[in-house]
């Protein structure tokens, strides 16, 4: 079955975490070492190739990968970024733990606005090896039950496989919603 979808996911965490450089690490395959201000919201539109089911399920997904400046929002600004996303990628810092404790509500919020949208944790900055606060079981012990992936937007270790893993897990979910029936 070939599927073609197009879908809007969500960038969240805390300012300075590295979402721009996720998104400019997975569209770009660039690393700016530069501070890079988001300016409002930016949208990046990037195109992926899945296979899923052992390639009995080939799809097209297309991310508009929302990504939001780090001043705090009022509460309509945030409702309008969350509204509509069927994925939220949720980064943390893993140089600073007080990113980590403030994820359990800004999931809560995304989640508040979308329903049960699939999340996947991007525990970021893992090439500051020396900098290191917490690991993966911290982050289990405060989210519960995620899919997490331990990324660098510096040298692009697993920056691929986490978007990678929303887009199917976006998929997993249209296909479930066919498989429902009337
Ligand atoms: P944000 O969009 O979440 O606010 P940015 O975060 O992408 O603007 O990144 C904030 C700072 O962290 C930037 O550095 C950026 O270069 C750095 N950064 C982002 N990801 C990584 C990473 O994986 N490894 C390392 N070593 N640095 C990262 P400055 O110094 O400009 O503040
Ligand atoms: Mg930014």
């Amino acid at each position: 079955m070939d599927l073609n979808i197009i879908q809007k996911v969500c960038l969240v965490g805390d300012p300075g975490v590295g979402k721009t450089s996720l998104v400019r690490r997975f569209v770009l395959d660039q690393f700016n070492d530069r501070y890079i201000t988001t300016v409002g919201t930016k949208v990046t539109k990037k195109k992926m190739k899945l296979t899923l089911q052992d390639g009995a399920i080939k799809a097209e997904v297309i991310l508009m990968i929302w990504d939001v400046a780090g001043q705090k929002k009022t509460l309509q600004t945030k409702q309008m970024y969350f509204r509509g996303s069927k994925g939220a990628l949720v980064v943390c810092d893993l140089t600073r733990h007080e990113t980590l404790e403030g994820l359990k509500s800004i999931i809560s919020d995304v989640q508040g606005e979308t329903g049960n949208i699939p999340i996947i944790v991007m525990a970021n900055k893992a090439d500051l090896v020396d900098e290191i606060k917490y690991g993966v079981q911290d982050i289990r012990d405060c989210l519960g039950e995620v899919k997490i992936f331990i990324t660098s937007a510096k040298t692009g270790v697993n920056v691929e496989e986490a978007f990678a893993g929303i887009g199917e897990d976006i998929v997993q979910i249209v296909l479930d919603g066919n498989e429902e029936g009337p």
